[in-house]
């Protein structure tokens, strides 16, 4: 593997997902194999676990780690080209990149959509300057369009969980107060979409996800007709992405919330959210307590989904 930024870089989803569950049983057995690599991991935004599971993940192979949060300590950047830099970014984007590509092997960036220019964040307008830059692999560690390690986690996660071939997961929107990006519905969706199973997403009328993602998935209006025989229900909120609308919270209607009542519309379905979760926004205390709740075991599935990506690209170096 060179990059891993979306499903398309995976060679077979059923296959990664199987390499990852056997890496599981020894996460330890490969831990010679990044020794005097280096992974750096560059932050744009805040995280907890993206963070911490990607260095356990890279420490699991025996990989170094060194974590940059552009926003902490290091020089303001600027992102553009052609702009006069007499204001308050005193560092170019296109000279970061080299330098910092410079003192590693593999780059994992995180760079979430700004809302500023959907044509910017649908171009992935960060990340591919780090592709085309450095000349090194980079990871997604959430981009501006997708979140591959979390879905890949979502993925391991399902299958671990499952009892039968084909289970009924159900992607819901719910509410949130702040306007969130699209990454990870976008991703789930498309990591859903090179499964086999009945997949359903469900979300009010004006969230609809970008075609490109959305592909020939089901999508119901209905929360409660699609819930019906759902054995895993992955609740997420998003912004809107059609039209002028982009970026906006449209609605916080809290009837979208998945309390025990929307829960006991289901198979008796596992809770699934790739947190941080806003309790009582997204999900009712006791749904997220529940015994059903998948949601720790999820996050845990983080460091196995960054480890089974490393292991690939380390060995392709
Ligand atoms: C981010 C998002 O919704 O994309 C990160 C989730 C992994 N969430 C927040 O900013 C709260
Ligand atoms: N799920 C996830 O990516 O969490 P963080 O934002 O804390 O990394």
């Amino acid at each position: 593997m060179r990059n891993f930024l979306s499903v398309n870089d995976v060679e077979s989803v059923e296959s990664i997902v199987k390499e990852a569950l056997e890496l599981k049983k020894d996460r330890y057995k490969f831990c010679e194999l990044g020794r005097n690599k280096t992974l750096m991991m560059i932050f744009f935004n805040s995280s907890l676990r993206t963070r911490l599971s990607t260095q356990k993940a890279a420490m699991n192979l025996g990989m170094n780690v060194m974590v940059l949060d552009v926003n902490a300590g290091a020089w303001k950047l600027e992102t553009e080209r052609g702009v006069i830099m007499d204001g308050d970014k005193p560092e170019h984007l296109l000279e970061a990149i080299p330098v910092m590509a410079s003192y590693c092997d593999v780059i994992a960036v995180r760079a979430f959509a700004n809302f500023e220019s959907k044509e910017d964040d649908y171009s992935e307008k960060i990340i591919s300057q780090f592709v085309k830059h450095s000349g090194k692999p980079v990871i997604s560690m959430e981009a501006a369009t997708r979140h591959p390690l979390q879905s890949l986690a979502d993925l391991i996660t399902i299958e671990e969980y499952k009892d039968k071939p084909k289970p009924k997961v159900v992607m819901t929107w719910a509410p949130h107060p702040r306007a969130l990006p699209q990454a990870v519905p976008n991703s789930f969706v498309e990591w859903l979409n090179a499964t086999d199973y009945d997949f359903v997403i469900t979300h009010p009328k004006g969230y609809d996800l970008a075609p490109e993602f959305v592909g020939d998935a089901r999508v119901e209006y209905d929360q409660d007709v699609a819930l019906e025989g759902a054995d895993f229900v992955y609740a997420k909120n998003w912004s809107a992405y059609e039209g002028d609308n982009y970026g906006k919270v449209l609605s916080t209607d809290m009837s979208w919330s998945v309390t025990s009542e929307k829960m006991a519309l289901t198979n008796n379905a596992y809770f699934m959210h790739c947190l941080p979760v806003r309790r009582n926004m997204i999900v009712s205390d006791d749904v997220i307590e529940s015994d059903r709740s998948i949601v720790i075991p999820e996050a845990a599935n983080r460091e196995i989904s960054a480890q089974i990506v490393l292991k690939k690209i380390v060995e392709n170096l």
